[in-house]
């Protein structure tokens, strides 16, 4: 068989055709991609945005300007400095955070288009002074075919606990309370060596966001429940494992991440609510008593206990009232609260580690 059956000549017409067509299969999405990657960018004007940030106890602190109005789709470059210690910015719910920390004298540029009408407030990451979660400000998002949208909350709904008639400002110390922290991974072991049942389907009915662990321990310790043959640290264990599985891991991770950026701040590292601004909090002479009201301290078994996560979530979105303790409902997205809530049990919890 001669080669030219199996690989047929062209001609010159036919190669240049050839050529042709494959240049203009590959070129024509290149030149496509190009356009809408790197020339339409380009081209677009660009709105340059001033933003100053200062403490926010001294003259005209806080962030200058505090509110920004910008068009759905506007490519805007916002040039951050501050004008006195080192801060940092974020934008959550557009996903935005300096990645270094905001210097005195330095500039910082941060590109965005945000897609969607709506207000997104900004806050600075790190601890400058007493009153640094006060350093907000909001970035408008306009619409102009659909006005009302900008004006639209995009804060998570508040409606959930306040339909269940939880008083969050109230003391809530728990009925019941373990000795020392739980441990989930005993719990877990426990319970699989006595039921085949996941602990979930123990409690079936119950939105397990309403029950405190106190409530839960109590629910198990019933003369009906299999677990009434187990001690006291037993069922606390068990408790433990029920709220393990409310979380994964990856939900823990980055509640441990919002909580060192925004909460170490009064609560602390460890949840003691030992942050540097517990003790401002607790030296400041107030009218109110509410405002001297101490942070909670997370490790304190007695204040977890008797708290539902729904409250927790309740005193995140709203806030204290006339506390110190600062609202998040404009900041989270719903994901993120419930992150941060279950990075709080693990605080007074002992969650483990995954290959432990
Ligand atoms: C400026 C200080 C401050 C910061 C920052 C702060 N908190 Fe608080 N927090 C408090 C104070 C004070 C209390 C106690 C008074 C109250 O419950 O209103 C409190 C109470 C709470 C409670 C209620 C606890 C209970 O048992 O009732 C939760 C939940 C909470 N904080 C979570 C957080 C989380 C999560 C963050 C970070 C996103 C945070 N806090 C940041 C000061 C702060
Ligand atoms: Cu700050």
């Amino acid at each position: 068989m001669s080669e030219d059956l199996i690989y047929p000549r062209h001609s010159a017409a036919e190669r240049i055709a050839l050529a042709f067509v494959l240049l203009a299969l590959v070129g024509i999405p290149l030149l496509a991609l190009g356009y809408q990657f790197l020339l339409r960018p380009a081209l677009a004007p660009v709105r340059v945005i001033e933003l100053v940030g200062r403490l926010p106890t001294s003259e005209q602190g806080g962030w200058t300007p505090e509110t920004i109005t910008v068009q759905k789709g506007e490519h805007v470059r916002l040039r951050l400095t501050s004008a006195d210690v080192v801060h940092g910015f974020t934008i959550p719910k557009l996903g935005i955070e300096t990645d270094k920390w905001l210097e005195p004298g330095k500039v910082q540029e941060i590109d965005f288009v945000a897609e969607q009408a709506g207000r997104y407030e900004f806050l600075c990451t790190v601890w400058c002074e007493a009153g640094h979660w006060r350093m907000r400000g909001a970035i408008e998002v306009i619409d102009p075919n659909d006005p009302i949208a900008s004006a639209r909350d995009i804060s998570p709904p508040a409606t959930d606990w306040v339909a269940t008639g939880i008083d969050i400002d109230a003391e809530h110390p728990g009925e019941f309370v373990p000795f020392v922290p739980p441990s989930a991974a005993h719990g877990e072991t426990i319970w699989t060596e006595f039921s085949d049942e996941s602990i979930l389907d123990h409690f079936p009915d119950a939105d397990l966001r309403l029950l405190s662990p106190s409530d839960a321990f109590a629910r198990l310790s019933q003369p009906a429940s299999p677990a009434t043959s187990l001690s006291d640290v037993e069922r606390w264990d068990v408790v433990a494992h029920l709220w393990a599985q409310q979380s994964t891991l990856q939900m823990r991770e980055l509640g441990e991440r919002l909580y060192e950026r925004d909460c170490t701040g009064c609560h602390g590292l460890s949840g003691q609510g030992d942050g540097p601004g517990a003790a401002a909090i607790e030296h400041t002479e107030h009218e109110y008593d509410d405002m001297s009201r101490p942070v909670t301290d997370f490790t304190d078994l007695t204040a977890q206990a008797g708290a539902s996560d729904m409250l927790y979530y309740g005193k995140l979105v709203r806030g204290g009232m006339g506390t110190s303790m600062p609202y998040w409902g404009t900041i989270y997205t719903e994901d993120e609260l419930w992150a941060l809530i279950a990075y709080l049990r693990g605080l007074g919890f002992d969650f483990g580690q995954p290959d432990e």
